[in-house]
């Protein structure tokens, strides 16, 4: 039986915060223990450049993601990990999807309209086609499942309609992809402004938890957080979204659901669900800290790693790209 495509990636346009790692990394980790599972988790290293970067520490965030990946158990025996940027077939498809997507569809995506807001200063046609590059990374490999976070699905839901539109007009050429989007932890918010998503790039200090964060760091930042007046720990998101962040961060951490945080946590007082919270983060994270920073010190493997996933990858996308080609009506040779 065919395995099952399983396509994600994570843009080092920063360093990973907890959102990503609950939001995403977690999950890959178990999806690519499924021996009927084929992964592929990339460096969105392309998509990254929407936003302007310096070039010394773009290099620099790129490392420590594919060694933070590599850490935290993504496995290059069991996942097929590599940089974006490092597989030409992404942008290829992606230029061929732009003829299929239309500009009113893309003015509407939130995220366009978000970071047009943020970077009104360069408002470049990479942030506009954001989206049509992310439905390429994707149907390049006639992925089944993209494991997303919830900020994410509008962009998958743009990736299916392509998908339809494009089949619609040639046949059978791409797999229309499901979501799956975790049921708890889907989406982590920030610290100081529990309406808002966790985002590696808010600057509001002690908004974002990174997973290279110190723990006594970790700590204060928890210690920090935004709650409410009230005294109640319960988790209502709509009302109380500060302390449902917090117990949602717990529950994920320990590896519990939502009512048994919740019970355990009864008739603690705010400031001390904020140091158990904490205490579990720093705990999750502590394992991989040491692994990274061995990582780190091996530039040489970790490029040896990023060659092999490229080989691998670009070997899988090539048929679905020639299959497209040929269908436009394109020569090959
Ligand atoms: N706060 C979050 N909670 C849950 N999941 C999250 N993800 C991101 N933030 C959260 C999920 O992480 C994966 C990789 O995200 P990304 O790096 O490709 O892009 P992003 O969503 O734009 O992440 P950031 O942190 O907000 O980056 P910046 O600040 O650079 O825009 C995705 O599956 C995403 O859903």
């Amino acid at each position: 039986m065919a395995k099952k495509i399983i396509y994600s990636a994570i843009q080092p346009s920063g360093i990973m915060t907890l959102g990503n790692f609950i939001g995403a990394v977690n999950n890959w980790r178990s999806i690519q223990e499924n021996p009927d599972n084929q992964c592929l988790f990339a460096l969105a290293d392309l998509h990254t450049i929407t936003v302007r970067q310096d070039p010394e520490q773009f290099r620099k965030n790129a490392m420590s993601f594919f060694a933070l990946l590599m850490a935290m158990g993504i496995d290059k025996d069991k996942s097929i990990l590599y940089f974006q940027s490092h597989v030409h077939e992404h942008s290829e498809l992606a230029w061929l999807l732009n003829c299929y997507t239309y500009v009113g569809e893309m003015s509407r995506m939130t995220q366009f309209k978000d970071k047009s807001a943020k970077h009104s200063d360069n408002i470049n046609m990479g942030l506009m086609d954001y989206p049509v590059l992310m439905a390429a990374d994707i149907l390049l490999y006639g992925t089944n499942v993209v494991p997303v976070g919830v900020d994410q699905l509008q962009h998958l839901e743009i990736a299916r309609d392509i998908a339809v539109r494009v089949n619609n007009i040639y046949g059978d050429i791409f797999n229309v992809p499901e979501g799956m989007v975790n049921k708890v932890g889907a989406k982590i918010m920030s610290l100081q402004d529990p309406t808002a998503k966790m985002s590696k790039s808010d600057p509001t200090p002690n908004a974002v938890v990174s997973v290279l964060d110190d723990p006594a760091v970790i700590l204060k930042k928890f210690k920090k957080a935004v709650t409410d007046s009230d005294t109640n720990i319960i988790y209502d998101p709509e009302n109380k979204p500060g302390i449902s962040n917090l117990l949602t961060i717990l529950a994920v951490c320990t590896g519990k659901s939502i009512e048994d945080v919740v019970a355990e946590c009864d008739g603690l007082r705010y400031g001390d669900l904020k140091i158990r919270v904490a205490d579990a983060v720093i705990e999750m994270i502590r394992p991989f800290r040491a692994k990274y920073d061995a990582l780190m010190a091996d530039e040489a493997y970790l490029l040896e790693v990023a060659r092999e996933g490229r080989d691998k990858a670009a070997e899988l996308a090539r048929p679905y790209l020639e299959k497209f080609k040929r269908a436009i009506g394109y020569v090959l040779i």
